[in-house]
């Protein structure tokens, strides 16, 4: 892992996010991929999505549409370990999301006039879960458990057909499906699963959704892009990163662990550290090697550590570590700070902030009762983590009176003469005045 030392400068945004750049997906090309697909599901459906599964998948004959005894076996399957487990998480998930769901506000403009701010759900929802590398059950929760608590009526599930396993899909993966209650699962992968969600599968059943959520690779997140405008996403979610603000205080090893929890998802995952000790650097640099060489996952996770997106970095002190982690604006922040509550409020980038060093982000990542989907790439600049409001649309409800009208009466109607609108005047001054003498019959 490399050490940079910013100490003794002062760098603007973009020379901050030049020292320690995120990996870049190759994002035209697959774009151009995943639309082609997405078009040849939405114009030859099943078809295509057969295809597709045996180009890609090299799977054949399955049933795409899972039966009802397929997501029995798996519950009846599942480690009861695993189902205990993700029965915690799914009640603390619950929790979680219930504080995103906002009460209705009214509010009175003025007597007999009234606008009510009401949260309406989506009426359907895509959630896409991928196979792949590790067969992400929690992600199955920290997707559907949102939606269904923003009241969302109808939930379809699909991830890959799996090869060797008559096309049925990961039983960890179908069995937390089943603890949810969402029994409308499709065995589909890709860039082909975002167009059958978003379009439509008649020959099927597959209805289309109104918002497709859920992660994926770069060919998922342009299938995404490319269905942008016909339904509604969540955000893109790219390689996992973690930042770590700690001072002098903290623990190296805990520190060095936590790096490693998060680029164990993925080669191209970001691990930083800011501190203003070059004491603690030095000791966290010692740690991550000897912990990276032995974990499971080690070669990808050395290849994440000691890319150029994974950085330890030497900041003078905590206004410069606040700076760069704002300007980063990581999916995950770490304080290991000896004021880790009161410092929290500074930062205020970030896609979650996990205070104190007992609160790691593999606890996020399954049982914090937060969700675990969050803004990658720096877009926690301007976007938030998946959450119950993903699912909600706010709408304005107004109701106005004949009094209320008439004390607004004179601000339409001028404003609608400003624009040369003289009908958006006319249609309330008819509700003060007579309606004109029919025209008499020549
Ligand atoms: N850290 C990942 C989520 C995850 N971790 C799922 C384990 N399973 C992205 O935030
Ligand atoms: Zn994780």
């Amino acid at each position: 892992m490399q050490t940079i030392d910013l100490r003794g400068r002062t760098l603007s945004t973009a020379e901050m996010l030049a020292a320690v750049p995120r990996a870049t997906a190759a994002r035209a090309e697959a774009l151009a991929t995943a639309t082609a697909i997405v078009e040849d599901v939405r114009v030859r459906g099943e078809e295509a999505l057969r295809e597709q599964a045996e180009r890609f998948d090299h799977v054949g004959g399955h049933a795409i549409r899972v039966p009802r005894e397929h997501i029995d076996e798996a519950l009846a399957g599942v480690d009861p370990r695993v189902r205990a487990a993700l029965e915690a998480a799914i009640d603390r998930v619950r929790q979680g999301s219930a504080a995103q769901v906002p009460a209705p506000r009214v509010t009175e403009i003025g007597p007999g006039a009234r606008i009510v701010q009401r949260w309406q759900p989506v009426g359907r929802v895509g959630v896409y879960i991928p196979g792949g590398k590790a067969p992400l059950a929690s992600s199955v929760v920290m997707n559907v458990v949102p939606a269904q608590v923003a009241g969302v009526g109808s939930i379809a599930l699909a991830s890959p057909p799996q090869s060797g396993e008559d096309g049925r899909i990961h039983p960890t993966i179908l069995a937390a499906a089943g603890l949810l209650g969402v029994d409308e699962v499709y065995a589909i992968g890709g860039a082909g699963a975002i167009g059958a969600l978003a379009y439509g599968v008649e020959a099927i059943g597959l209805e289309p959704v109104d918002v497709i959520s859920g992660p994926g690779n770069n060919y998922v997140a342009s299938a995404k892009r490319a269905v942008a405008g016909v339904v509604g996403t969540d955000s893109e979610a790219g390689a996992t990163e973690i930042l770590i603000v700690a001072d002098a205080e903290a623990d190296p090893r805990l520190i060095a662990m936590d790096l490693i929890s998060q680029a164990e998802h993925d080669e191209q995952a970001s691990a930083v550290l800011v501190t203003d000790s070059a004491e603690l650097a030095d000791r966290v640099a010692v740690e991550v090697a000897n912990a990276a060489a032995t974990t499971r996952h080690s070669v990808r996770v050395q290849t994440a550590l000691d890319g150029p997106q994974s950085a330890i970095v030497l900041v003078d002190d905590r206004a410069a570590a606040v700076a760069f982690s704002n300007a980063y604006a990581p999916e995950h922040l770490e304080l290991h700070l000896e004021d880790a509550e009161e410092a929290a409020a500074s930062f205020t980038s970030a896609g979650a902030v996990f205070v104190g060093d007992q609160t790691p982000v593999s606890l996020g990542d399954y049982m914090a009762g937060s969700n675990h989907v969050l803004p990658t790439g720096g877009q926690a600049r301007y976007a938030s983590g998946l959450g119950s409001y993903t699912f909600l649309r706010p709408q304005q409800v107004i109701s106005y009176d004949r009094d209320a009208l008439a004390r607004a009466r004179d601000g339409v109607v001028a404003l609608a003469d400003a624009e040369v609108l003289p009908a958006h005047g006319e249609a309330v001054e008819a509700r003060f005045t007579a309606a004109p003498e029919p025209a008499a019959a020549a």
